[in-house]
């Protein structure tokens, strides 16, 4: 846990996000292979194209992925990874919307950051190193003194996480794992108001761990940082309902929903316009439960 910090804000670079109202974060993958739109956005204009949309559709924050971490994907080079990232963050840059980038390598979050990225979600929670020895993606994120991080968990790595998943109750290990990564990031310096933290739903989890997780969502509150959950289009939705991966829309926005139930300030979701709407549903319901309490 940290000291107490406003759980109700993000500080993501240009923008200071209220989470009162719960976000919506919008994915873009620029990647050939992504598990659910993969190769749909890998060229810059088809990329700025969805990403418009998105904006259109309601998104408060646009993440912008050029490496797959679905099961097994190939590793991309980090020069790679920038050549597919920086024209459309270029461009994303000048909307007036947060710019996440969906990266775990430090090279990357430092040219993306000096590009102008107001957020780095990395799903290997700032742990990796540069390849030249320039440091961790902590080092990173210190020396940039406003940027929003978002902090997951994931046990293994992405080539061997679903043969080899966690085993027993999740809650333990996933909160204790966050709570370090937390602690480390502030004592470098960085505001807990920068940080969000996501229990990473189907990174080396089982379908059981991944709906424990959900279960008990609301423990993980007691970290001190809002949540950030990603459920939209993923394995554990295609278990429970028998879809494959292009018919999970309904089953997105149920997870979505019940997440927000459950305490999550901000939903990482390919369909943004139909958990808006979700969203703004639920919303109607609490604004009458609050006027009941008041
Ligand atoms: N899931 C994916 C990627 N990044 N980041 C956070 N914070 N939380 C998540 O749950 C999360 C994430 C995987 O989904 P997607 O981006 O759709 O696919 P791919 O990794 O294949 O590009």
């Amino acid at each position: 846990m940290t000291d107490v910090a406003d759980q109700t804000v993000w500080q993501t670079g240009r923008f200071r996000l209220d989470l009162a109202t719960p976000r919506l974060m919008g994915i873009v993958n620029l990647t050939p292979d992504s598990f659910s739109d993969g190769g749909r956005f890998d060229r810059p204009a088809a990329a700025l194209d969805h990403a418009q949309r998105l904006l259109r559709e309601g998104a408060d924050v646009l993440d912008l992925g050029a490496e797959s971490t679905r099961p097994g994907a190939a590793p991309v080079p980090w020069r790679e990874e920038l050549k597919r990232l920086l024209p459309v963050l270029r461009e994303v840059r000048s909307w007036d919307v947060p710019v996440s980038v969906d990266t775990g390598k430090p090279e990357v979050m430092r040219e993306a950051l000096a590009a102008g990225a107001d957020i780095v979600n990395d799903v290997w929670a700032l742990r990796r190193a540069a390849d030249d020895g320039s440091g961790n993606g902590v080092d990173i994120v210190a020396q940039h003194p406003s940027c929003g991080v978002c902090l997951m968990h994931m046990h293994g790595e992405p080539g061997s996480m679903q043969r080899e998943p966690l085993q027993g109750d999740p809650l333990a290990p996933v909160a204790t794992f966050l709570s370090q990564r937390l602690k480390a990031l502030v004592q470098a310096g960085v505001a807990p108001e920068r940080i969000v933290l996501d229990p990473g739903i189907g990174f080396g989890k089982t379908v059981e761990q991944n709906f424990a997780l959900l279960a008990r969502q609301a423990e993980l509150l007691a970290l001190g940082r809002p949540l950030l959950l990603g459920w939209s289009r993923k394995s554990s939705l295609g278990a429970v309902t028998g879809h494959d991966v292009d018919q999970r829309l309904s089953a997105s926005v149920a997870a979505a929903l019940l997440a927000l139930q459950q305490g999550a300030r901000i939903l990482r979701v390919h369909d943004v316009q139909e958990t808006r709407d979700a969203v703004q549903v639920w919303q109607a319901m609490r604004a009458q439960e609050v006027q009941e309490t008041a």
